[in-house]
């Protein structure tokens, strides 16, 4: 019995991790974004995988605000709730509050019983970038960088497309453009960083800025806004359900156009 346990986790988990070698799309950040992004991308038959550095995906919706672990949503992405049979009630203002927990196991189950695999306690370190393209990550277990920072050489994923779903610092876009000397899709060629607190204009903006920032790399979520300078939104989530929703409609007109 104990062998067969054994037996069976290690050749399961080994087929799950050669598979995504070879990936369509390969996701960084288990937010609200990313998991949004790989539920319609596994949905149209794409090979996904989700990287998360953290043991359990969900990103910034599990802790609500201050802990309240309740969220808000605008009314108009309610149907993206009723897709997910996420339960919600109206609290004014065109707005709706959902439990924060039943939200992010919600968005996890989506993506992973749509076909995507999420790959948790992994970190991507890196990006593959050749003939002036992002072309895949480069991954560790966390528990070797973080707090270990371990001498141990990454594995490689490659992916025709590399998703940025970081959140606030969007650390990952910020190395690609510092170590590869590249100009981005912004204003000023750089990462630009987030403003302070605006919550109306912070929820139009991660939308508008979801975009492919360099050939085969996107942003989404706050890391959107991260890298065109836009503001936080705090415990406000419709935009990030729907910069999900954005990420994966421009990543699927670039792999199917
Ligand atoms: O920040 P996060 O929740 O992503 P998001 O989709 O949503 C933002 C909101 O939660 C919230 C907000 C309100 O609307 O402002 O903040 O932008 O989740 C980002 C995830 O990425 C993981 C991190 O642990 C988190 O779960 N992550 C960050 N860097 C890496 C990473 C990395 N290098 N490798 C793997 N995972």
């Amino acid at each position: 019995m104990e062998k067969h346990i054994s037996r069976s986790i290690i050749k399961g988990f080994a087929d799950k991790l050669s598979a995504a070698v070879e990936s369509d799309v390969a996701i960084v950040g288990a937010g609200p974004s990313g998991l949004i992004c790989a539920k319609i991308l596994a949905e149209a038959g794409k090979r996904v995988s989700l990287f998360e550095m953290k043991l359990a995906p969900g990103g910034g919706v599990w802790g609500g605000a201050m802990l309240n672990n309740d969220i808000i949503i605008q009314e108009e992405v309610t149907s993206m709730l009723d897709e997910y049979g996420i339960r919600y009630t109206d609290v004014g203002e065109g707005l709706v509050k959902t439990d924060s927990v039943e939200t992010a196991s919600a968005l996890i189950y989506g993506a992973v019983h749509a076909g995507a695999t999420i790959f948790n306690g992994v970190v991507v370190e890196d990006v593959v970038y050749k003939e002036n393209a992002v072309g895949g990550v480069v991954i560790n277990w966390t528990p070797v960088l973080y707090p270990n920072k371990w001498h141990v050489d990454p594995l490689i994923i490659t992916a025709k497309c590399v998703l940025d779903g970081t959140g606030h610092d969007a650390l990952l876009t910020d190395k690609v453009a510092r170590k590869a000397g590249i100009k981005l899709n912004t204003p000023t060629g750089g990462v630009m960083g987030e403003k302070p607190m605006w919550a109306e204009e912070g929820e139009i903006a991660t939308v508008e800025n979801t975009k492919e920032v360099y050939p085969g790399l996107f942003v989404s979520g706050m890391a959107a806004n991260g890298v065109f300078g836009s503001a936080r939104m705090g415990p406000i989530f419709g935009g990030m359900f729907l910069s999900g929703q954005r990420a994966a409609e421009l990543i699927l007109a670039k792999l199917d156009g």
